[in-house]
């Protein structure tokens, strides 16, 4: 089934200006901005500008051009923050919650990228 996107989400309202955000780095098709409930250090929301609702949504009708900006995007953060582990950073961590069972709460595709402190083994 396709999915619905609900153009009311938090994240929806912020990409068209209706609520403001940290703002961290834009391109023409993401938007990068500080979690409102940081967990880290640093802690960055990374979303397409389009109406995506979670990963799977956005690998399977994205643009390669949405694709290759967002994936861009997400490496330049990192780089920006300092936190590349290649180039003397200590590291980071990507999450993507989709749907129910990880607790997405708010249904706009977003990456978290985490890092600043030993964020700890998540998988056992
Ligand atoms: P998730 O559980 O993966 O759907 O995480 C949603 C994240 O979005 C959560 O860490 C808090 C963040 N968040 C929720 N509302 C806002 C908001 O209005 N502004 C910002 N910057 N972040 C928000």
């Amino acid at each position: 089934m396709p999915y619905a996107y609900d153009d009311q989400n938090i994240f929806a309202k912020i990409l068209r200006g209706e609520i403001p955000c940290g703002k961290v780095m834009e391109t023409e098709h993401t938007l990068a901005f500080h979690d409102i409930s940081e967990q880290a250090p640093h802690h960055v929301l990374v979303i397409p500008k389009g109406p995506y609702v979670c990963f799977d949504h956005f690998a399977t009708e994205a643009s390669d051009a949405e694709i290759i900006d967002y994936t861009r995007t997400i490496g330049a953060v990192c780089k920006q923050l300092g936190i590349e582990p290649g180039e003397g950073g200590d590291g980071y961590r990507l999450i993507a919650n989709a749907g129910r069972d990880a607790v997405q709460e708010v249904p706009h595709l977003h990456v978290h990228i985490l890092g600043g402190r030993p964020l700890g083994r998540m998988l056992q």
